[in-house]
């Protein structure tokens, strides 16, 4: 690696202006019945069957924490469960792709994007494989207790196991997938290529750079996808793993056998909320989230915003922004917009 770069100042004291491109917003128009050829019926049946499973999912968490019991059972949950309801289109059409050498990394709100991209793992991954998964991890221990009432196929037991050790684990339970000790906004699950959430805003935003870099240098197969929200944006973990992760080196000094931009995305779930806050017209100064990849790169990390309430939509995205990394030209900024219906917390009105 080279110690110095030459600056020429005939080049650098030219005059000019440094040009933008226009940055694509929403601009997917595929409809279910022309992307029939895509899609089977049945996985695009999953989409909608997986999104239904998160709302369901986080309403019963809702109903626990407002009324303490669900369906006639009480429960007395104390810990915090941040819901997702509103944004499960972009977390399903994010994991469809995805294989668990893609990792996700999250915020104090991803219970969603855990599930959906278990759901995925659980329709690609054979039989063989998700019953070693669930015999093997924590020695079983969470898969003991699923047992006792899971009927079925192997996939249909390895689904009741994801919903199961995810939501133990939100209830601190030692049969949950980290043993309880994570809870809410640090589960995890590497098996499916699930990697930890994070209570600390913005604390994602380098982590999951560590990640890419991991699988950069190595040679490791898959992408790492930070989902992170837009407030968290105004924090200063996510703008150093940015500065990070769009180093030019990579691309302009690292030997052949590692040149090339990092495999990662950095996804903004954009739900125009940070907290009681709004980014957009109070917080932030940014307008569209997207515009802030022109600022970073001469090819603005491929930054686009995509229609987050269309599963479609996102899928779409992720397979366009899958091609740009493989050719070596990450990393990729996404603005995925979505809302969320419920308050910041169930704790918020
Ligand atoms: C470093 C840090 N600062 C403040 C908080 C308190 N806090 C929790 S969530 C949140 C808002 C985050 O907004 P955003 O990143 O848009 O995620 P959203 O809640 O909308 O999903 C804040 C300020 C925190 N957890 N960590
Ligand atoms: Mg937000």
């Amino acid at each position: 690696m080279p110690k110095s770069l030459p600056i020429h100042p005939d080049d650098v004291r030219k005059p000019g202006f440094v040009e933008f491109d226009p940055i694509p917003l929403c601009q997917y128009n595929g409809t279910v019945k022309s992307e029939l050829g895509k899609y089977t019926a049945e996985a695009l049946v999953n989409i909608y069957r997986d999104m239904v499973i998160i709302r369901t999912f986080e309403l019963m968490l809702d109903e626990v924490k407002k009324k303490a019991q669900y369906g006639g059972i009480p429960y007395d949950h104390r810990g915090p469960a941040h819901l997702s309801i509103g944004q499960e289109a972009s977390a399903v059409g994010q994991a469809f792709l995805l294989s668990v050498d893609d990792h996700i990394f999250g915020s104090h709100r991803s219970h969603g994007e855990i599930l959906a991209k278990g759901l995925s793992a659980i329709e690609k991954l054979d039989e063989g494989t998700l019953e070693g998964i669930m015999k093997s991890y924590l020695d079983g221990a969470t898969l003991a207790v699923v047992e006792k009432a899971a009927k079925g196929t192997v996939r249909s037991v390895a689904m009741d196991y994801l919903l199961y050790g995810t939501l133990a684990e939100i209830f601190g339970r030692e049969a949950g997938f980290n043993m309880g000790m994570g809870g809410s906004m640090h589960a995890f699950f590497t098996p499916f290529g699930v990697f930890p959430n994070n209570a600390i805003v913005g604390g994602s935003g380098d982590i999951s750079v560590g990640a890419a870099l991991y699988k950069k240098v190595n040679h490791k197969p898959g992408i790492v996808i930070c989902n992170i929200g837009d407030g968290a944006l105004g924090c200063g973990p996510v703008w150093e793993g940015l500065c990070f992760a769009t180093m030019d080196q990579f691309k302009t000094l690292w030997d052949e056998a590692h040149r090339g931009g990092l495999p990662y995305i950095i996804n903004f779930v954009n739900n125009f909320y940070g907290m009681g806050g709004q980014p957009v017209g109070e917080t932030m100064g940014f307008n569209v989230l997207a515009r802030v990849g022109a600022g970073l790169t001469p090819d603005q990390m491929h930054a686009e915003r995509v229609d987050g309430y269309n599963p479609l939509a996102v899928v779409d995205a992720i397979a366009r922004k899958k091609q740009i990394i493989e050719a070596g030209d990450g990393p990729v900024l996404l603005d995925t917009l979505t809302y969320r219906y419920t308050g910041h917390s169930p704790s918020d009105a």
